[in-house]
């Protein structure tokens, strides 16, 4: 039996474990990348491993989330990142070079590598064919230490394409295809793997918005194989020496197969609140919008944003509508300026943002009360836009140009195919790497300004805790409902003050009664619902709560990145056993656990007494996650392995 490209590239790369799905394994990892906003933390905890310079083949720290600098904290934070990386041998790409993963697949992937990123979104770098994985920053750290990544090697399902996008649908619309199949529950411990003759009509930036936006699936990553297509891109970036062809075996066998035949597909939207909530446009076009934000780490490439100035060109954005265009690279954003098609879309009225997150993770551009945002970014969860009010619709690049043009939601379908512009990317890009800067041949003093604190401090596992359950939470609750981001990002190196904002939309006195708990020797007992932790690789989500006292979850399941996050900062994640139990438990309900370091260390279960009632609760993790768990978390855990 053949072996999926998935299994084939891991194979490579095993160190521990047997390679079977279900099965714990760890893999040497040979890039990673972190942003500022996650890698702050990464680094002064990689400080605190005492490793000397990182082990890895290529590290690079980017800044591109915390970039609007109200205030001296995101410079505090740049400036440490930049100094500390040139003394650890990590290359440095500045603030205002670009979102990180659009800056890697241009830069730096290589097919057939492993990459771990502290960012969720990092499997945009399958598109190239690399294995790209994204998990917390406490975990980037132990790879750049040389640390091998822990992961449960997943099933695998087979995406198999065949036909041809028509003229105004683009592959934001394949994926949206899937997150409508898919969901973006219940796919934990899968990945995907595109294959199938449609594949060859997708660019790597195409199949880049594919895999990016795997993420909101949940699955572990997405890949394609490595071919022409991937030559042809790898060339343009004078990388064609990074070039290596990889399938998967003719006769692989996947877990699942699904076909979608790209010519059927429609032009979609994610609709408020979530990325899954697909309807065809088709079936909602005509109501009016108030801002069209087209940019972030999904929909920045070459071809996307020319389409976007090609639409836009002698038009003008309707009155009513911000437009504002954030270019996901400066290498884009530098070509369009040379070519001219900015000029014509700052013509049409929109608004330049700089190459960065900016509006995806609500570093400004809030919209309006109530107001209908479409955007090409990749999450739509609550809040996240900044105006708690906000409906924001995911879309392509194309609806999303064509609709800033006639103030309401349109059909791209409802063009004329002629009129769809036709777009050649050049064979050869902007090369330009001066604002990556190498690792410092000596040592230089590392900046530490106010805003740098201590890496988070974590106890090893009380055998007993007594405590409350401090918050009772629905289904699918994200990392953006636990530990916000948008005005609140700049706090990212500043555990106390950042752990302020916890569940801040949730429940705004939570972080205070926690606190107000803990003083009093009271630990917090968080109880969710399905697919608690959904959403981005912030570790923040685990640290914050940590740091008020949360010692446990108990939610019907989990994602996988958090849970991950929950037992690298020594918190239990426990899952319901009996479902309903979940009706019964209530805020202000009294905690015991006993014995913990014995049934943490040994037993599949862990019984909780809640309210005078005992529950037996489900501990399903690895061995070596016990033994993280029982010495409060990864880094003392890590500490402790290196020191040996
Ligand atoms: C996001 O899209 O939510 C982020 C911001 O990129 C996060 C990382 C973070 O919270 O720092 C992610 O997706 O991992
Ligand atoms: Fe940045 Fe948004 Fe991409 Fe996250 S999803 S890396 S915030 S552009």
């Amino acid at each position: 039996m053949g072996h999926s490209l998935f299994y084939k590239i891991l194979r490579e790369h095993i160190v521990e474990g047997t390679l079977a799905p279900g099965n714990e394994i760890g893999i040497r990892i040979d890039q990673t990348l972190t942003q500022d906003a996650t890698g702050t933390m990464a680094y002064l905890q990689f400080e605190a491993l005492g490793i000397p310079k990182v082990r890895t083949e290529l590290s690079v720290s980017y800044i591109d989330h915390n970039t609007i600098q109200m205030g001296f904290e995101n410079a505090d934070d740049h400036a440490y990142l930049q100094t500390m990386n040139a003394n650890f041998g990590i290359y440095h790409s500045r603030a205002g070079n670009g979102i990180c993963h659009q800056v890697h697949l241009e830069r730096f992937g290589r097919p057939g590598a492993t990459l771990l990123g502290s960012d969720s979104h990092t499997p945009t770098g399958g598109g190239i064919g690399m294995v790209a994985i994204g998990a917390g920053g406490l975990d980037v750290a132990v790879a750049m230490g040389g640390g091998p990544f822990y992961l449960t090697a997943p099933r695998v399902i087979n995406v198999r394409l065949k036909g041809k996008l028509r003229p105004w649908v683009s592959s934001k619309d394949v994926i949206l295809t899937v997150l409508g199949m898919l969901s973006t529950r219940g796919n934990v411990g899968t990945i995907l793997e595109y294959t199938g003759d449609g594949i060859r009509t997708l660019s790597v930036p195409e199949r880049a918005t594919i895999t990016n936006m795997g993420a909101e699936l949940g699955v572990t990553t997405s890949i394609f194989p490595s071919d022409e297509a991937t030559l042809h891109f790898l060339k343009a970036q004078a990388r064609e020496g990074s070039w290596r062809e990889i399938h998967p075996d003719s006769d692989a066998e996947y877990d699942r197969v699904i076909e979608i035949d790209l010519s059927s597909i429609q032009p979609l939207a994610a609709c408020p609140h979530s990325p899954d909530n697909i309807k065809k446009i088709s079936d909602i076009a005509g109501f009016r919008v108030d801002q069209v934000a087209i940019g972030s780490c999904t929909n920045s490439s070459y071809k996307d944003l020319m389409t976007v100035a090609r639409i836009m060109k002698g038009k003008k954005a309707a009155s009513h509508v911000s437009l504002i265009v954030a270019p996901g690279s400066r290498q884009v954003l530098e070509m369009i300026a040379r070519n001219g098609a900015l000029a014509d879309i700052i013509a049409s009225g929109a608004r330049i943002m700089e190459s960065a997150c900016g509006f995806c993770i609500g570093a400004g551009q809030a919209p309006l009360t109530g107001g209908i945002s479409l955007r090409t970014n990749n999450r739509n969860f609550e809040a996240r836009s900044g105006t708690e009010s906000a409906q924001v619709y995911l879309v392509s690049p194309e609806t999303a140009a064509l609709s800033a043009v006639a103030g309401t939601l349109v059909n791209p379908l409802d063009r004329p195919a002629r009129d769809y512009p036709d777009i050649t990317v050049p064979d050869q890009f902007l090369i330009d790497d001066s604002m990556i800067l190498p690792p410092s041949e000596k040592k230089i003093e590392i900046v530490r300004g106010p805003n740098i604190g201590d890496p988070p401090y974590t106890e090893p596992l009380r055998d007993e805790i007594q405590g409350v359950v401090g918050l009772k939470v629905g289904d699918a609750i994200t990392t953006d409902h636990i530990m916000p981001a948008g005005q609140r990002l700049k706090y990212r190196s500043n555990i106390p003050k950042y752990a302020e904002y916890v569940f801040e939309h949730v429940d705004p006195e939570f972080s205070k009664r926690a606190l107000a708990d803990k003083a009093g020797g009271m630990y917090t007992l968080i109880v969710g619902g399905l697919s608690y932790g959904q959403g981005s690789s912030r570790e923040h989500a685990a640290i914050c709560p940590m740091y008020l006292g949360v010692r446990l979850v108990l939610a019907k399941s989990f994602e996988r990145i958090h849970s991950d996050n929950l037992i690298n900062f020594g918190v239990i994640p426990l899952a319901f056993i009996n479902p309903g139990d979940y009706e019964r438990i209530n805020r202000g309900d009294s905690v015991i656990a006993r014995d913990l370091r014995t049934t943490v260390m040994e037993s599949d279960t862990v019984t909780l007494t809640i309210a005078g009632t005992p529950y037996t609760c489900a501990i399903s993790v690895s061995q070596r996650q016990r033994a993280i768990l029982l010495e409060g978390g990864l880094l003392n855990y890590t500490r402790k392995k290196f020191s040996a």
